[in-house]
Parts: C-alpha cells; sequence; structure tokens
C-alpha cells in the first residue's frame, strides 16, 4: 500500500520526472494500517515539532492542532472552522529540529488529517480510496523538502511578464462599456493597470466560449485597442456546458461523447449559471483536447489568459436532487412546521448546492474502466486548468500565458496559478492571505494571490488600502469583488492616492518581484517562506507567522489591522526597513536583529531588505510593458561590495532558463555607480541610495 518512489500509477496527478530514493516502509516515527479500503498513518508528535504544507488552507502556517479534509468544495465563507476549501493539496511537511520529513499523498479521493486536533502528540491521516500512494520525501531541511516534492511532481507555471500586472476585476463588468470606463478612470489618474478580467457577465447566457454580441459586437476589434493601450482581457470559463441544442460547445461535445455519465450510460447534468449543464470528463485525454479546441474562438478574438472557476466542480442542483426536495416540499405543504419540520422543509433546498450525492451519481472513463466521481473528486478541477493550458500551448507554443484557476491539486501547478477564492472583506482573511502564501509555495503553486479588498461583504477604504499594500508583493495581483458589494475600485475612495502608491510601487518592484518569482520555479524554491525555514535555530523566528520571507534576501510585514497605524515586527538578523508611500516616495532605516515597532500611517508599508542584498526600483510605469528594465535606482544596506543574483527575460517565451535569464546587480563602496550585468550586456544603475556602513 505505501509505494515509495514509484511513478503516480493510480492517477495523472503526479508526473514522476525523477526517481528519488527508494524505501521499503514508511521511515521510523509512522506507523500505517490498511483495514478495508481505508488507510490510517499516524505519527507521534515531538513536544516542538511543526506541521506545515497542506496548501490551501484555513489557519497557520504551523497546522498543527488542525483538523483539515482533502475535499475540493466551493465555499464562499471561509471561516475558521472550514476544513476544506476549493483545492487538495496533500503534502504535509513534519519539521522536528533538524529533522524534516514530508509524505505527499497521490490521491484524488476525500483524505482527512487530524494534525493534533484530537491528541495534541498525535497526527492522523486517513484515506478512504483503497491504495494510496504515499511518497516520503526526506532531503534535508524544509527548503529541500519541498524542492524534492517538485523534482517528483513537476515544476512550478511561470506567468509571462504581464501576468504580474495589477488586474481589475469584479463580477458584474458587462461590456466594452464597462471595461472602457475602468480603464479611463485608471488611466487618468495614473493607477497603473494591465488587464481587465471579465467574469460571466460577458457570456451570452453564461455559456462558455460564448460572449454577449450586444455589448461585446466586436471583441476581436475590442481586445486588439485594448492591447494597444497595454490592457489584456482576461475571460473567465466555468467547468459546466449548457445543456442547449443551439449551443455549439454542447452539440459537438454530445457529439464527441466527452461528458461524464451516471450509470445508466446517459449524461449526468446538473444546474449552474445558465440552467441544466453537462460535465466534461476531464479525465479522459481526449475531453481534454476536445475542451481545448473550444477557445477557438476566444482565442481568435485575440485573448491571451482566462481564469477557471468552478471546477471543483460546482454544482447548484441536479434533477434528482431539486426532485426530492420538492416532494418533501409537496409532503409538507399546507402543514403546521414544528422545529424537526421546518429544519427538513429547509435542509431539503439548503443541501442541494455540491451534494455529497450528486457527486456519487456519475462516473469517469479512465483508461478503459468506469471510476464514480467520488473516488477521484479533487482531480476535476486540475483537468480543466489542464485543458485550457493545452488550449494556450497549442494557440502559442512558444509563449506563456496567463492563467489562474479556482479548484486545485498538486499536479494543476504545472499548468496554472491560482487564486484562493472566495474570500470575505475582513481583516482577518488579510492575515489569511499572508499566511496561505507560504502553504501554497509549499505545494508548488508560486503564481497566486487573493481577492485583494475581498470578494464577498463590502470592503472599507482602509481595508483596501492595506491589503493592496500586500497585494503588491504577490505574484497574482488581482482586485476583484462580487456582484452587489460596495465598488471596489481604486478611484471610487477618498484615499486612492494612497491606494496608487502601492499600486506604482509594485509596478516600480516588478521586475525584481519576477526576477524572484523566476528564480523560485527555475529553482523549484519558495517565493513565501516562513521565518523558520532559514532560520531554524531562531526560536522567536519559529513563532513568527505575520510576516514572511520573500524570496532572496526580503521580508514582508503588512499591516492587517483596522485602525493600526505601527505594527511589531521580528528581524532575524540586521536588516534595512524600506517604508513605501509611493514608488518615488519612500526612507529606508537600518535595523538591528530584534523586535521592532515599526510605526506605518495608512499609506505606509514596509518591505524588509537582508544586509548587503541590492533591492532594483525601476522609473514610474502604469503599463508593465513601459518598465524600463535597464535603469534601476538601487536600495541597499552594505558593509562590503556585493553581488546579488538577479534574473531577466523577455518575460514571454516558453521555457525559459535560469541560465538563460541569470543576470546580477553590483554595488562597490568605491564606485559612484552600480552595475546590471546581463548576458545581452551592463548597465549602470543609480546607487546614491545605498547606506554603506
Ligand atoms: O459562485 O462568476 O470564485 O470569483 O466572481 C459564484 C462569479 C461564481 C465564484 C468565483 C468568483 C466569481 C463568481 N463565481
Amino acid at each position: 500500500m505505501i509505494h515509495h518512489c514509484t511513478i503516480g500509477q493510480a492517477l495523472p496527478t503526479g508526473a514522476v520526472i525523477r526517481e528519488i530514493a527508494a524505501e521499503k516502509d514508511l521511515p521510523a516515527g509512522f506507523d500505517a494500517e490498511l483495514a478495508g479500503k481505508t488507510v490510517t498513518i499516524r505519527r507521534k508528535l515531538a513536544p516542538e515539532e511543526m506541521i506545515m504544507g497542506l496548501g490551501q488552507a484555513v489557519g497557520g502556517v504551523n497546522r498543527r492542532g488542525q483538523r483539515l479534509r482533502a475535499w475540493n468544495s466551493d465555499d464562499f465563507s471561509h471561516t475558521e472552522n472550514k476544513e476544506c476549501l476549493y483545492g487538495s493539496h496533500n503534502f504535509v511537511l513534519f519539521i522536528n529540529g533538524a529533522e524534516s520529513v514530508g509524505l505527499f499523498l497521490d490521491d484524488p479521493g476525500e483524505i482527512f488529517y487530524d494534525l493534533g486536533f484530537t491528541h495534541p502528540d498525535e497526527a492522523v491521516i486517513t484515506a478512504c480510496n483503497g491504495g494510496l500512494d504515499v511518497y516520503v520525501l526526506r532531503g534535508g531541511t524544509p527548503a529541500e523538502v519541498c524542492r524534492e516534492l517538485r523534482r517528483l511532481t513537476g515544476a512550478s507555471y511561470l506567468p509571462p511578464f504581464w501576468g504580474l500586472g495589477y488586474i481589475q476585476s469584479r463580477w458584474g463588468y458587462a461590456s466594452e462599456r464597462d471595461v472602457t470606463e475602468i480603464v479611463e478612470n485608471h488611466r487618468s489618474r495614473g493607477i497603473p493597470i494591465d488587464c481587465v478580467s471579465l467574469d460571466i457577465d460577458y457570456m451570452d447566457h453564461y455559456r462558455d466560449f460564448t460572449w454577449d454580441r450586444r455589448h461585446f459586437p466586436d471583441l476581436k476589434g475590442f481586445a486588439a485597442a485594448q492591447k494597444a493601450d497595454g490592457i489584456r482581457l482576461v475571460p473567465i470559463i466555468d467547468a459546466g456546458i449548457p445543456v442547449d441544442e443551439n449551443d455549439t460547445a454542447y452539440v459537438s461535445g454530445r457529439e464527441q461523447d466527452v461528458y461524464c455519465k451516471k450509470a445508466d450510460g446517459s449524461d449526468f447534468t446538473a444546474a449552474v449559471w445558465p440552467g441544466r449543464c453537462v460535465f466534461p470528463d476531464f479525465l479522459r485525454p481526449e475531453t481534454r483536447s476536445w475542451f481545448a479546441s473550444q477557445y477557438r474562438t476566444l482565442l481568435d478574438a485575440g485573448i491571451e489568459g482566462f481564469w477557471n472557476d468552478m471546477n471543483e466542480p460546482a454544482f447548484f442542483y441536479s434533477d434528482e436532487g431539486i426532485a426530492a426536495a420538492y416532494a418533501v416540499a409537496d409532503e409538507l405543504r399546507g402543514q403546521n412546521l414544528p422545529l424537526e419540520a421546518h429544519d427538513r422543509l429547509k435542509g431539503a433546498f439548503t443541501s442541494l448546492n455540491n451534494s455529497r450525492e450528486d457527486y456519487r451519481r456519475f462516473c469517469h472513463t479512465y483508461r478503459g474502466g468506469k471510476v464514480n466521481h467520488e473516488r477521484v473528486h479533487n482531480l476535476y478541477g486540475w483537468g480543466l486548468t489542464a485543458a485550457t493550458a493545452q488550449a494556450l500551448r497549442e494557440d502559442a507554443p512558444g509563449e506563456r500565458r496567463l492563467l489562474f484557476s479556482r479548484s486545485t491539486i498538486i499536479g494543476a501547478h504545472r499548468d496554472g496559478g491560482m487564486w484562493m477564492g472566495d474570500n470575505s472583506s475582513w481583516w482577518s482573511h488579510v492575515l489569511l492571505n499572508l499566511k496561505m502564501l507560504p502553504s501554497l509555495n509549499m505545494c508548488g503553486f508560486l503564481f497566486c494571490g487573493a481577492d485583494l479588498g475581498g470578494f464577498s461583504c463590502d470592503t472599507s477604504p482602509e481595508l483596501l488600502l492595506r491589503w493592496l499594500q500586500l497585494g503588491a508583493f504577490t505574484p497574482l495581483m488581482r482586485n476583484h469583488s462580487a456582484h452587489h458589494t460596495r465598488l471596489q475600485e481604486i478611484w471610487r475612495f477618498d484615499n486612492w492616492e494612497a491606494m496608487r502608491g502601492a499600486v506604482r510601487v509594485r509596478y516600480a518592484l516588478m521586475p525584481w518581484l519576477y526576477a524572484q518569482l523566476m528564480r523560485a520555479g527555475l529553482t523549484d524554491s519558495l517565493l513565501f517562506r516562513p521565518l523558520c525555514f532559514d532560520y531554524p535555530e531562531d526560536g522567536e523566528a519559529r513563532q513568527v507567522e505575520d510576516q514572511m520571507l520573500l524570496g532572496e534576501g526580503a521580508m514582508i510585514a503588512p499591516v492587517y489591522e483596522a485602525n493600526a497605524r505601527a505594527r511589531h515586527i521580528y528581524l532575524p538578523e540586521d536588516m534595512l526597513l524600506i517604508r513605501f508611500r509611493d514608488a518615488d516616495d519612500l526612507d529606508t532605516l537600518p535595523l538591528k536583529k530584534g523586535w521592532h515597532r515599526v510605526r506605518l500611517e495608512a499609506n505606509e508599508f514596509p518591505l524588509l531588505l537582508r544586509k548587503n542584498t541590492l533591492l532594483p526600483l525601476a522609473g514610474p510605469a502604469e503599463r508593465s510593458r513601459d518598465i524600463d528594465q535597464r535603469h534601476f535606482r538601487v536600495l541597499g544596506w552594505c558593509d562590503r561590495a556585493v553581488e546579488t543574483p538577479f534574473y531577466q527575460d523577455d518575460g514571454l517565451t516558453a521555457a525559459p532558463t535560469l541560465a538563460e535569464g541569470n543576470a546580477l546587480l553590483t554595488a562597490d563602496p568605491a564606485e559612484r555607480t552600480g552595475r546590471l550585468v546581463t548576458r545581452e550586456g551592463e548597465w549602470a544603475t543609480d546607487v546614491s541610495r545605498v547606506i554603506w556602513e
């Protein structure tokens, strides 16, 4: 039952690219037991042991004490008690002093994690699918174990440079006019922007691969005009295809027989936005190719990026489910409804969404055999992402394109990034955003970010501002909100200039952030790490979960509380505090290792930089393509001549390599200018702001 170091035989979550050292059993400290179809893995936890990984979940970076579950779920209320969200990332990292061990459970069914929830000193993992592929990863340091996971399951998706630009989004943008208005309001105020994402409202009656011809009479011409202005449109694609004889995608898919089936062989249907839908059986490569081919019209219209939604898959109800609910309503109609009867009536309807029964009603075809959906549920989102990635690859084999998805599993990190789903405009979700970053990175998802400002509920000017200040550092920087909530575009708020400052800082940092992301991706490293990864001996650093190390040599420490005008920041070594207000408005202060209370007015946010590390800032730009990547103003605190590794490429070509992008920033106290050294040449940098000690 414990397969070591073999190819992901069961299902295609992990394409193994190289074998790792073979083992016969689970290593010491673990026990495994098989009873019927249930596999239980137990581990006694040492007093100081930490448990990390598990990607997308509420709670801390150290997950000890939590109870979690791998079951991809469409749940728009990310409260503390939630055991699962949209993605299942079955990589658990146990860190016990100098010893760290990772388990990767390559299984697409439900898995339960009791990580010291029932008994504080015991972790229990239970998988119910019968066979379970467990990969034991023991590389040494936590970062090395995470690298092993990437070597096993594949390298992370990397976006084009423009994918790091600011994206404005909202459920509700429905026309060329809406998009034009949004872009104009950013441009006229000098708020940088690169993309507008289009939610389901752009579609014709919520049908995938269509658009509303009244509101987008000439999508191709419009997309081209926007692109000329440096704006890309990024439309949403959902999983369900409407059962509609007039729908081209539906008819072609039926002809090719690509939809998931019920036991009687008929197509399974459930309702989503357009009403009754069928669901492509993405486990079949033929289906993925068919789905990929459906993107043709949108690609021909000039679309270069997509976001994938509802791919858990999410259902509103099935015919069977709603019939049963109506039956309860009929039975109870006209009756007095005491508590139990009222609960039954209400429950009959409120339990329709994403019901377990519906997931059991249909099958996939996998390698010629039938598999009930229940057993492979967590793979569905991957399939949609893989199909979209295929479409983008076939359309532009030589280019990187933008893709992020809602429902994911380890393996999907090769094909696209992800956003964190339907958060809320709550202060606690700023912190959740921060804490989820390293956990997702550990599982291979580097290109990620949350809905800045919050998706549901009304945001406030201060909340959006503080969230943008965090988003300035996340690879995906997207402001997104739900319909019927307060309008959330930057320019609508009194403090829009402070918000613009955060976006401008992002654009000034973009070449550097891109370099950090690419270097992390190309070396199978983490972009965001908890402090204990780099400072394992530092007892204080172990405790800190509201600051994250970023790339090579930097650390973020966002403000995530209302009305806060200062925060405590722990420096695990001497660092330079950079307090940003705007791209050209900042101050710096060398600080010693230890705790500091740092003043941060509402319009200020910090970046901490290790001593003898150089940070390049680009000049102001309102589009990613306008960023001058040759002339930088460099910040740093140095006590000697330094060389900081950097990375630059054309931001677009597929299959980038570290060697091609390798670059260097240098500064020397004896010279008045520093240098940017790339394979293409050398450029002088302005090092007048470097502090020499
Ligand atoms: O259940 O397309 O997470 O970003 O705006 C709502 C409408 C469906 C959920 C996505 C959200 C998107 C919304 N979608």
